[in-house]
């Protein structure tokens, strides 16, 4: 395992390599434990650089056994050679030169799963960010792109199939039942984009042409057997390649795509040239084994893979510091992309809650960090939701300033400007400024200032005069490393809504720039004056969450309930039921916490039980209004001091009372949505699935009894239906025998299914209380469990920590001191998923003062561990400054 001391690199110390690698010839002798790589570079000395300078190539765990300059065997002298870098001396001051370096590496051993490793007897790599220089020593950094030729050897009877970059230049008989095949990659790419397959797969072939009229060949493989299971990853792509070119212009540029699907994966899927590598979670998928969810997530992720071929691999970053360059973009990207395919309110709403859950709390704690952070002792641990979806919301709000016309220009001289590049930030906002004319420089904060900005408003109406007021104070707490803070460019879209709900046009006389429906909030405090205002208008604000900020704007509850029955914004209408909702939950977990009766505002009821009603509404949308926010949006808003149980206790009552009083209701949609028409998994059929299962929810709940559920998952006759009614069976009636019954069925009907064990895992690790951590012991032991297999672990180890607020947060702390012991043994085969699932104790200094403390140990006791890894390292000792 690698354990380092963690220096720490600063962006300020950024200078480009004293030698340009000219080109990279790369050959693999396959091998489970012995693999041979030879890699032979070209390089040239950069002008200026002095011809004392040494050569210094990055390397990982790494055995060399022969190193050539000039096909000649190298003098020892001239060179040092260690596990983790090789130095070369007295190169040539000026001329290109060529190294030779054979390494040998073990891809059975390789438990990291980063650079060449093996899953279920699958050859796969994976390098980004620092996995290149796990296979060879390398200038293994962004900012070195080379044209790479890859040759590859290996067994032909257990390869059948060897794939690598760019094109296939072709392939024969190698001797002893071994065979060959070279690729060729014509655009220049950093190693991280490099990727080699190799095994024996199934494939699903297609082809797509292009807008200029070129064929390319698409190709999706898949373990045998499950090619069928391909088919709408195949159909997303297509829609993928289709959409960039349309909506951004870009144009495939290879003669073939390919996507790989492998069991063992750290994240969710790469990007590499031409081969993505794909968790095949993200890719597998049919109505008896995929939920809604998983569709929805399989067609982002395709999309987003595929767009990065522009936004990453066509253009890349200079340095990882702009890690948001990429992935900011492409974010945006793909959620514009699900927004065009599904539906638009409904794709934001679910990506607002996902900000707020996931990148909020990070923002908001020890592990805040810039977009674009300035310092890193781990670059893995940057692959965070502040980098990618708050990255996106970033771009997102560069386009809500210029508009879509000005922003498509500032794409365009993005691409034109920068493509084979390796770009900055700095370079990307320039674009949109020269394609604009605006000045963004103060909007560029946004990359540099961490924490979300909390924006307090107030209002005041002034009949006489027919004026509104709208004041607006901006605060951007501190965070690590960051104590003050300047005031930020802040979008904020807003409507003024009159008595009959139509929208106000009002002219805005003084207090800063308004464009069209977009107030511009610059200083730390702005009062807007909007004149011919002729009676008080309800105010909506940050329309479409046009930017990631927390509002503090006490409206009354008929106000909300108007923006709730008439803003044609539907996230607006969503928002508004959201906070009539968060204020009666909040109230309710103190009430719950002394044994108070809680109490639900009318409002809400009345405001939450019409949209659900509302036929008028689509059903996804309906179903997103009846969610209320969840225990950690509670928690959040609650601040300090915040006690699980008591929270969930009020979430329940609250929860309770809403199907009480809507149980009528309930029971029409229920039967309304039940209806058995043929499984689609678009996002129509989706949002009736969503609405009939919220609406079984809440009949559960009104009925106090497990029978509906457990009918309901007789019935089901896809995985939406029957993992849902299995959830609703564990988690609200754990010790029934229904859902004994139906657990035990779920796991002999899909047994040996790894995806969909997966969601029988989940679904009990999820079940609240504190019985959850004997359940999950348990469940560790039974033969389905794998500690090698990161979704595997992630479904009970990380839903369990990231998703169960009263079972992992339990009183007792006994819960804090079992992950403790997690962290620690898995850091030791995988540190990234260690790292990963160590983040889920980052807002542990909101607990109250009994559980911070059982809390703060447990993170003590992983500090102490002996042989940490740098991941690991670096996650704790910053989450206990
Ligand atoms: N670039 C990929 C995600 C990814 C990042 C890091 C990895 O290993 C450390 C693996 C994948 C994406 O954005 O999809
Ligand atoms: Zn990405």
């Amino acid at each position: 395992m690698r354990t380092e001391t963690g220096r720490t690199i600063h962006l300020a110390d950024y200078r480009p390599t004293d030698f340009v690698l000219e080109r990279v010839d790369l050959t693999f002798e396959l091998d489970p434990t012995e693999t041979k790589v030879e890699a032979r570079l070209i390089f040239h000395r950069r002008e200026g650089v002095a011809p004392s300078v040494p050569l210094v190539l990055d390397g990982d765990d790494l055995t060399m056994t022969s190193l050539l300059f000039d096909q000649i065997e190298m003098d020892p002298a001239r060179y040092t050679a260690t596990a983790d870098s090789l130095t070369i001396r007295d190169l040539p001051a000026s001329e290109p030169f060529e190294i030779t370096i054979t390494t040998q590496i073990n891809p059975e051993a390789n438990t990291q799963l980063m650079g060449l490793y093996r899953s279920n007897g699958i050859y796969c790599t994976q390098c980004e960010a620092e996995g290149f220089r796990r296979i060879t020593y390398f200038p293994d950094r962004p900012d070195v792109l080379s044209v790479y030729t890859i040759n590859i050897i290996a067994d032909k009877d257990a390869n059948p199939l060897l794939l690598s970059n760019g094109n296939y230049l072709g392939g024969a008989g190698y001797g002893e039942g071994k065979h060959f095949a070279a690729w060729f990659d014509p655009h220049p790419k950093p190693s991280y984009l490099f990727a080699l397959v190799a095994g024996d797969l199934g494939v699903v072939e297609d082809t797509f042409t292009t807008m200029s009229g070129r064929d390319v060949t698409l190709k999706i493989y898949v373990e045998h057997g499950k090619e069928p299971r391909a088919a709408y990853a195949m159909d997303a792509l297509k829609r993928s390649m289709k959409w960039d070119e349309e909506v951004f212009g870009r144009e495939y540029d290879l003669d073939i795509f390919m996507i790989v699907a492998v069991s063992d994966f750290n994240m969710g899927a790469m990007e590499n040239k031409g081969l993505n590598i794909f968790n095949d979670k993200y890719v597998l998928a049919d109505p008896e084994t995929a939920t809604d969810q998983d569709y929805a997530n399989i067609e982002a992720i395709i999309a987003h893979e595929y767009f990065h071929n522009w936004t990453g691999n066509r253009i890349t970053c200079r340095d990882w510091f702009q890690l948001c360059l990429k992935e900011g973009l492409t974010v945006y990207r793909d959620h514009e992309f699900s927004a065009d395919m599904r539906s638009r309110a409904v794709k934001r709403i679910a990506e607002v809650r996902h900000l707020r859950s996931e990148q909020f709390p990070e923002d908001a704690g020890p592990l805040a960090h810039p977009v674009r952070p300035n310092t890193y002792r781990e670059i893995n641990n940057f692959y965070t939701t502040t980098v990618y979806e708050k990255g996106s919301e970033v771009t997102r709000m560069i386009a809500t300033i210029l508009g879509a016309e000005d922003f498509k220009k500032g794409m365009d001289l993005y691409f034109e400007r920068h493509d084979g590049d390796a770009a900055t930030v700095e370079d990307f906002v320039k674009c949109f400024e020269d394609a604009s004319g605006k000045d963004l420089s103060q909007f560029a904060l946004w990359y540099s200032q961490a924490g979300t900005p909390h924006i307090t408003v107030s209002t005041s109406y002034d009949a006489n005069a027919a004026t509104l007021s709208l004041s607006l104070d901006q605060m951007v707490p501190a965070t690590p490393g960051q104590a003050t803070k300047e005031p930020m460019h802040v979008p904020l879209s807003f409507a003024l809504l009159c008595h009959d709900g139509s929208e106000l046009t009002a002219t805005a006389i003084s207090g800063g720039t308004v464009t069209g429906n977009v107030l511009h909030l610059s200083e730390r405090s702005q009062t807007f004056v909007f004149s011919g205002v002729t009676s008080r208008p309800v105010v909506s604000l940050n329309r479409g969450f046009s930017a990631p900020v927390v509002l503090h704007f006490n409206q009354s509850n008929e106000d909300l309930a108007h923006i709730a029955r008439h803003e044609g914004d539907l996230f607006s209408r969503w928002q508004a039921i959201t906070d009539m909702a968060l204020p009666s939950l909040t109230a309710a977990a103190s009430a719950a916490a002394k044994g108070d009766a809680v109490a639900v505002e009318p409002s809400l009821l009345s405001s939450l039980l019409a949209i659900a009603a509302n036929e008028a509404l689509e059903p996804a949308f309906r179903a997103q209004a009846l969610t209320l926010p969840s225990e950690s949006d509670i928690a959040r808003a609650i601040g300090k001091d915040t006690d699980p149980d008591a929270i969930h206790a009020g979430r329940q009552a609250v929860l309770a009372a809403i199907a009480k009083a809507g149980e009528a209701q309930f029971e029409a949609l229920f039967k309304t949505h039940s209806s058995s028409t043929a499984f689609t998994p678009d996002a129509e059929g989706a949002g009736r699935r969503a609405l009939r299962n919220a609406a079984l929810g809440y009949l559960s709940l009104s009925k106090n009894s497990p029978a509906l559920a457990s009918e309901a998952y007789a019935k089901a006759d896809n995985m939406t239906d029957l993992a849902q009614a299995l959830t609703i069976l564990a988690h609200r009636f754990p010790d029934s025998s229904e859902t004994a019954a139906a657990l035990a069925n779920f796991e002999q009907r899909f047994g040996s299914n790894a995806l969909v064990l997966d969601k029988w895992f989940t679904i009990q690790a999820t079940i609240p209380g504190e019985a959850t951590l004997d359940r999950i012991q348990t469940l560790m032991k039974s033969t389905h469990y794998a500690a090698s297999n990161p979704n595997r672990v992630r479904a009970l180890v990380g839903t369990f920590a990231f998703s169960n607020p009263t079972g992992f947060n339990r009183r007792d702390g006994k819960a804090y001191h079992f992950f403790a012991s997690q962290v620690l043994e898995i850091d030791q085969r995988n540190p990234q998923l260690a790292a990963r699932l160590l983040t889920a104790l980052r807002s542990w200094q909101m607990l109250e003062p009994n559980r911070a403390n059982s809390a703060r140990e447990a993170l003590q006791i992983i500090s102490s561990g002996s042989e940490l890894s740098n991941d690991v390292r670096d996650i704790v000792d910053r989450i206990l400054k």
